[in-house]
């Protein structure tokens, strides 16, 4: 077990008093950690030794971070790249993947030695996670990612995020470690039909550019993705066209290009056309120059349900696509889990690692629910099948912070992922002083109902098997388990208080925005499961009316869904529903009951 010191690496580090009250933890779970019991003062002064370039993201973190550079101070930094002079004594510490680092505190140093400039920020960034706690531990760090490409892929419908979400996003990104955004909303008309081959206005270009720059610092690969497939004539017009296209948008910075073919129907679907146009680019666009990423290609069959192997589809493209041309893939499904089965399904096809589009936490076929819950199901034996995972995210950029946290842990280390602690944690980050409320809300708004994709989520997991008892006791014999109830009724005190504390919370405002709609249903929610509770009360004691508890009770119900349902009034699927996996239909159930 590479990584037993780890776990134990934290949990002694916890028992330092007031460190255990922060509730700390390295996020995404470093590979390799060991801390000794003691710790130093955040350095006030300290000398700093690196050939690392100035103006470079890492030294920029870092100076923000410890602004007391002094030439001379007794403590040390060094921080460099494997082979430089401030690093030399630990090139044999570095790890050998791309983007490892070794990051070492002790009494009067800090080394961060890594293996390409990335890893260095990344040593960074663990070392900025670590001043949070007021006090450095000494630790030594070995540390590197378990898949190459981990991050995002803008490519949901519906309203595309906002630029300052976007902004806030790379930030997250940079922090959490994760090396990719790829810009594809579908409801840009400057990626898809028909403005594709269209620049961008001038204000659009301009935070085109911005992002590109925000990228940079934060040390993420900024994609630009074109989506032509639906109206491209295979002619060397519309081939130049999108080449022109691409070099409009290298001039605004980007150095990294896509090409999406999926949801198009006609003409653009055809393999071998599909393979000829994007060799073409890659020969004469991504390879003339000479600081830009792979191209990556998302396939017009790129999930197991819609392949057609007669068809030749992916084999095509397996055969004739360049090897360098990155291959996206949604799993089994559009929608799917990834396992080990999925990666030895298409790898072969497309004689490459998948590069896996990640279906989660998108809503855009779900747009009357909020995803709140854990990353969860993926496999934690396919590190060494894929090229890269990147997640498509919901709308609602703020709330798809959530799952976007769990995605950076996950992809970082899939061996010692654990989904649920992640989560925990991502609640923390989003919002520290009402971390609670937030959980309570997020664990009943987890699942996507019944839905084409057929994803399901698990959902109020907490308080599931007391929705049961009490259900069964009452079914079976008219009276009510104690225990379940007395649970059941602090669970829709504790949903109506978290609904309360949020709405009025001034944490976050970016998430406030987005998840009012499902606060107020959910707020709701829990007054209907108390008026259930109190007319089996009064049912069950005979001393009030229950006529009219349970009329209250069916009142209280039609009042939740009318306000429901206009909330989020634009959406496809137009209105909020959460908690309607387990708390609703055992609130239903009960109801009827009473009723009889
Ligand atoms: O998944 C892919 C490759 N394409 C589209 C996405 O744009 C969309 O967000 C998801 C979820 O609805 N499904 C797709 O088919």
């Amino acid at each position: 077990m590479k990584k037993n010191l780890l776990l134990s690496g934290v949990l002694g580090l916890l028992a330092l008093g007031t460190l255990q009250a922060q509730d700390f933890r390295l996020s995404p779970l470093p590979q390799v950690y060991e801390a000794q019991e003691d710790s130093i003062g955040i350095p006030t002064q300290y000398h700093l030794q690196t050939s690392l370039e100035a103006t470079s993201p890492t030294l920029t973190l870092l100076r923000n971070l410890l602004p007391g550079e002094t030439q001379g101070a007794k403590f040390q930094i060094r921080i460099g790249i494997r082979g430089d002079k401030s690093v030399k004594k630990f090139n044999r510490d570095i790890p050998q993947q791309a983007e490892g680092y070794y990051l070492k505190i002790d009494k009067n140093n800090i080394v961060i030695a890594a293996n390409d400039e990335r890893g260095a920020y990344y040593g960074v960034q663990t070392l900025a996670q670590l001043l949070t706690l007021g006090k450095l531990p000494m630790v030594e760090i070995t540390d590197y990612p378990d898949i190459p490409y981990r991050g995002v892929v803008e490519g949901f419908y519906g309203q595309p995020w906002s630029h300052e979400a976007r902004l806030s996003q790379l930030d997250f990104y940079g922090r959490n470690k994760m090396n990719v955004y790829i810009y594809g909303p579908k409801d840009d008309p400057y990626h898809s039909t028909p403005n594709w081959r269209k620049p961008y206005p001038e204000k659009e270009a301009k935070q085109l550019q911005e992002l590109v720059e925000r990228a940079k610092q934060n040390n993420v690969i900024f994609y630009w993705a074109i989506h032509p497939g639906q109206d491209i004539k295979w002619n060397d017009e519309d081939r130049d066209l999108l080449l022109k296209k691409f070099e409009s948008m290298y001039q605004l910075g980007v150095r990294g290009f896509a090409v999406f073919f999926d949801d198009i129907s006609g003409e653009g679907t055809k393999a071998d056309k599909q393979a000829e146009l994007l060799n073409y680019i890659d020969e004469h666009f991504i390879q003339v120059k000479d600081d830009v990423s792979p191209l990556i290609m998302c396939p017009t069959e790129y999930n197991k349900s819609w392949t057609n192997l007669k068809g030749g589809y992916l084999t095509t493209l397996g055969e004739k696509l360049n090897p360098d041309i990155q291959v996206m893939w949604t799993g089994d499904r559009v929608v799917a889990t990834i396992d080990k089965q999925t990666m030895e399904f298409i790898n072969p096809l497309i004689q490459r690692k998948a590069y896996i589009w990640w279906n989660f936490p998108v809503s855009d076929y779900v747009q009357d629910r909020i995803l709140m819950g854990p990353v969860y199901g993926n496999g934690t034996d396919i590190k060494d099948d894929m090229t890269a995972f990147v997640s498509n995210p919901m709308e609602h950029a703020e709330a798809s912070k959530i799952a976007l946290y769990g995605v950076a842990d996950y992809t970082w280390n899939l061996e010692d992922y654990d989904s649920q602690q992640s989560w925990e944690h991502a609640l923390r980050v989003l919002m520290p002083r009402n971390a609670s409320y937030l959980r309570t809300f997020a664990i009943h708004s987890s699942d996507l109902g019944k839905n084409n994709h057929k994803l399901r989520r698990e959902e109020s997991q907490n308080i599931r098997p007391a929705l049961e008892a009490l259900c069964k006791s009452y079914k079976e014999s008219g009276k009510m388990d104690k225990e379940a109830f007395a649970q059941v009724r602090k669970e829709c005190e504790a949903i109506c208080e978290a609904a309360d504390k949020l709405i009025v919370s001034d944490e976050n405002p970016a998430l406030l925005a987005e998840i009012t709609p499902w606060l107020i249903y959910f707020k709701q929610l829990g007054l209907y499961g108390q008026a259930v509770l109190h007319a089996l009360e009064v049912k069950q004691e005979g001393k009030q009316c229950v006529k009219c508890a349970l009329e209250k009770a069916r009142l209280q119900r039609t009042w939740m869904e009318q306000t429901g349902k206009h909330l989020n009034e634009k959406a496809t699927q137009p209105g909020v529903k959460c908690g309607d996996r387990y708390l609703l239909p055992a609130f239903d159930k009960l109801l009827e009951a009473a009723s009889k």
